[in-house]
């Protein structure tokens, strides 16, 4: 299998998470790709016509994207079962996958806007829109942490992703300070992101 990836991608963080987890990542050759808004690469629009990483290319020529897609697939093809629950417990999982990806959603394309955009082009009300829904975000992960859906001795898709949203914050957003006011949320990445799939997957700027 081969993986685009860029190791600033948070949504390519999630699926190498989950590659790791489950043992797969041997399996796994990953190809740099600098997915960009701008500009279409045919090596990756041939896999994924959005041009976006993640996108993963199966053995048999199979193209799968978006990290959800993705990250079941890898689960399913390791037997893991816990990663994407059945029945009432895989709700929640898939609810919180939807949380860190729409955080990540709005975190990155403020990234494309305020990098990206030539400045005379920049809409502010457009970009304190998406801070408030990495706010309200961020606000509903405390919330969860308080009320035990978020915790510990938890472990699913929908932690992963929010604990790389979380981690992604942390690379592009450390000015948001998103641990003030929210202990019970710092507290609880902490110990997630000492596992080892965690800190092995950190975000950072390609080395050529
Ligand atoms: N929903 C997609 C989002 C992927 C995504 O936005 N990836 C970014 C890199 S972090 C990208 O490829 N951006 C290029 C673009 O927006 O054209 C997923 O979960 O895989």
């Amino acid at each position: 299998m081969k993986l685009l990836h860029a190791p600033t991608s948070p949504f390519v963080r999630k699926v190498m998470v989950v590659a790791l987890e489950t043992g797969l990542a041997d399996r796994i050759e990953i190809v740099f790709n600098a997915a960009s808004p701008l500009q279409r690469d045919p090596a990756l629009t041939s896999l994924n016509p959005l041009g976006k990483i993640p996108a993963l290319l199966l053995d048999d020529g199979t193209a799968l994207y978006d990290s959800a897609v993705i990250c079941e697939y890898l689960a399913d093809l390791a037997g893991d079962t816990a990663l994407f629950p059945t029945g009432p417990a895989r709700w929640p999982a898939l609810t919180l996958q939807a949380l860190g990806d729409g955080l990540l959603d709005a975190a990155v394309g403020l990234r494309y806007e305020s990098v990206m955009r030539p400045e005379p082009l920049r809409w502010p009300d457009w970009s304190q829109g998406q801070m408030a829904k990495i706010a309200g975000g961020l606000d509903v992960i405390e919330q969860a942490v308080h009320t035990g859906l978020i915790g510990p001795t938890l472990h699913h898709i929908g932690l992963i992703t929010l604990g790389c949203a979380l981690g992604y914050l942390d690379f592009r957003y450390a000015d948001l300070q998103w641990r003030q006011g929210r202990p019970a949320t710092a507290a609880w990445f902490a110990g997630f992101d000492a596992r080892p799939a965690m800190a092995a997957t950190r975000p950072h700027e390609r080395v050529a």
